[in-house]
Parts: C-alpha cells; structure tokens; sequence
C-alpha cells in the first residue's frame, strides 16, 4: 500500500522507540515529567517564545489557545476553511462559546481583516482573536509569507487583538521558505505545532507563547481532559520530531512537486502549481467525468490510498514513509486511470 492519505500516517522512527523505550518520567500533572519539561523548554526557545506546553493533539491545542485567549461571546476572526473552524467538529462552538466571523481567503490581509471588524457598539460582539493556518492544509499546503503574517500581526495589534497560528505544519512552512519557526512565529501570540504529522511522532502537539498565556492554557487542557501523566514517554518521540524529523521536509516537497507535475503533464487532472509549495497536492478531477470519491476507491484497488476533500477534488499528502519509488508507481498507475 502506498498510504498518501495524510502525514499524519507515518510512523515512529527506530530511534525514537528506542528514546521512548529509555525516556525518563514523572507525573507531568506535577510538572514533574523530565522529558516533557525539556520539550517544552525545546520548543518555547525555538520559537522565541517565553514558554510551551505538550499537548495530546493538535485539535486540544488549538482549542486550549482559543479558551485562554477568549471570552464566551467573543468573536473570532478566522477563514472559512481553517482546520479550527472547519475539521475540529464545532469545538470553538461548544467548549469556547466563541462565534467565528469568516474571510474567504486562506491567506488576508489588513484589508480583509478591518472589513471583518465592526465598530464598538451594544449591537456587535467583541472581537478579541484572529486565527491563521500556516501551511494551510485545505489550501493544499500553502505558506503564509512573513510579510503578510507581519501585517496581520500589526492590524491586530492596532485593533487590540491576539493573533493564534494553527501552525500544525509550520516546520513544512520553514523548510518552504528557508527562515526559522521563530522567524515565522514573531509577530504572532501563541502557536500550535504537531509533532505527529510530517515529523512523525506516534501522538502530540506543542502550544507556545507568553508565560501568561501558557498558564490558562495549562488549566484549559486540564479542563479538556488532557493533563497527561508519564508523559515522556511521548515527549521523548517529539524531541527527535523536532530536533530530527524537521530537517528532512525537503524531500517531502520535492516527491509532493514531482507528483503534481506529472500529474498536471496528463492534461485530464487539473493541478494547480503555484499552490504547491510544501507537501500536499490537490488534484482536480471534475475533466475526467468521476468523482473524486470514485477516484478514491478504484486507486485503492491499485494499492494506493488518498482523500477526497471536496466532490471533484483529491488530497495527497506526501510524508516519510513514501519514497520517490512509490510517487513514480502512484503517477504510473494513475496514467492507467485516466
Ligand atoms: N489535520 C488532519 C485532519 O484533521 C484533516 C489531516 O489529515 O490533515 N491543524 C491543522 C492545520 C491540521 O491539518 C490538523 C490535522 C490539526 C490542526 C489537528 O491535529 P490533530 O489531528 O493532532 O488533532
């Protein structure tokens, strides 16, 4: 099977079994887990950030950032396909008590971010967050440039609001753009980071921003049921995550770039190149009279798995455990399909 459903898919390395199998820990609800202390330390420092805080998911994270950053009522800006509004099942809805206002943009600017704001008035709720998502997964793994994160940061600022990046696959975005996370991450408050993704941990997503910050987000995910206890265990995964994992993205993008434009070489596949900056591929196959969950059930008869994320559209996601090997046979059994 060559899974290209997600990154999410991959697998522990042998080195981190082995770093799990020896990681020292404690109750991490005391605080006293050796290996989850230093992975937050590893990350606050990385990011540029004064603290951080391990997560079981990137779903938690996400909504621990919007409990600690809002108040039941507020609104929060945010676009129409972000992952916190559109795949995290209504939780800002449910645990935060928040209402979104939506951009149809992926990536905006000061523009579309003030014609979302509305005057102080008895009528209008207060609106206390913005929310980007860096890459933008339904975007197919787009970058937000620095530039433009900056100029959010800075009409946020002006509007007294605080800025939270779904960064799920931000190290993706800094092997895209050749800066560093904490490049990335300075004109923003908090940022939520999985390790389970590209970088291939079994489990975990990193929160970080200011001390304060960090402290409500500690009760919210105690809240949210996810004070964990021998945590290191999975913390020691993450630290290889980072410290390992991150540096070999390039590969990913380069399998991700060499499948896109094979298939866009078909003529019946739609692709479209510029959105393929990282690791992911969205291909249009509305020309070729089958949906994209038709699409889906004759590649996995072939051996080859991949999401359908809209009627006519498919997701593949290129990761570690896919060699170049496996993209050249996906595109050759593809050609058969089409
Ligand atoms: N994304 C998953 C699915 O949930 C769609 C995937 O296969 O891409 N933010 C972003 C931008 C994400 O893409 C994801 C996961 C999350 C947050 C949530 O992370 P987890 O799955 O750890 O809760």
């Amino acid at each position: 099977m060559i899974d290209l459903r997600s990154d999410t898919i991959t697998v522990p390395t042998p080195e981190m079994r082995e770093a799990m199998a020896k990681a020292l820990v404690g109750d991490d609800v005391y605080g006293e887990d050796p290996t989850v202390n230093r992975l937050q330390e590893i990350s606050a420092k990385l990011f540029g950030k004064e603290a951080a805080l391990f997560f079981p998911s990137g779903t938690m994270a996400n909504q621990a950032a919007l409990l600690a950053h809002t108040e039941r009522g507020d609104e929060v800006v945010l676009d129409s396909d972000a992952h916190i509004y559109y795949y995290e099942a209504g939780a800002m809805a449910l645990l935060s008590g928040v209402q979104p206002r939506l951009i149809n943009a992926a990536i905006f600017g000061r523009e579309e971010l003030e014609q979302a704001l509305r005057p102080k008035n008895v009528h209008f709720p207060k609106t206390s967050l913005v929310c980007i998502e860096n890459t933008h997964n339904r975007a197919g793994g787009t970058v937000w440039p620095i530039k433009a994160i900056h100029e959010i940061g800075l009409a946020s600022k002006d509007h007294g609001l605080k800025v939270h990046m779904d960064g799920a696959r931000i190290f993706n975005a800094a092997t895209a753009l050749d800066v560093s996370v904490a490049d990335i991450s300075e004109h923003v408050d908090s940022v939520q980071f999985c390790l389970s993704k590209g970088l291939a941990a079994p489990a975990g997503s990193m929160l970080v921003g200011s001390k304060e910050f960090i402290q409500k987000a500690y009760r919210a995910r105690k809240v949210l049921g996810g004070g964990m206890r021998q945590a290191g265990i999975l913390a020691a995964a993450g630290i290889i995550a980072i410290e390992k994992m991150s540096k070999r993205l390039a590969e990913d993008h380069a399998n991700a770039r060499l499948l896109a434009e094979e298939l866009e070489e078909t003529g019946s596949l739609e692709v479209n190149l510029e959105t393929v900056q990282t690791n992911m591929v969205m291909v249009d196959v509305s020309k070729t009279n089958r949906t994209g969950e038709q699409w889906s059930k004759e590649l996995l008869a072939k051996g080859i798995k991949v999401n359908p994320v809209g009627p006519y559209v498919l997701r593949f996601v290129t990761h570690k455990d896919v060699s170049r090997e496996d993209i050249i046979n996906t595109v050759r059994a593809i050609r058969e399909s089409v």
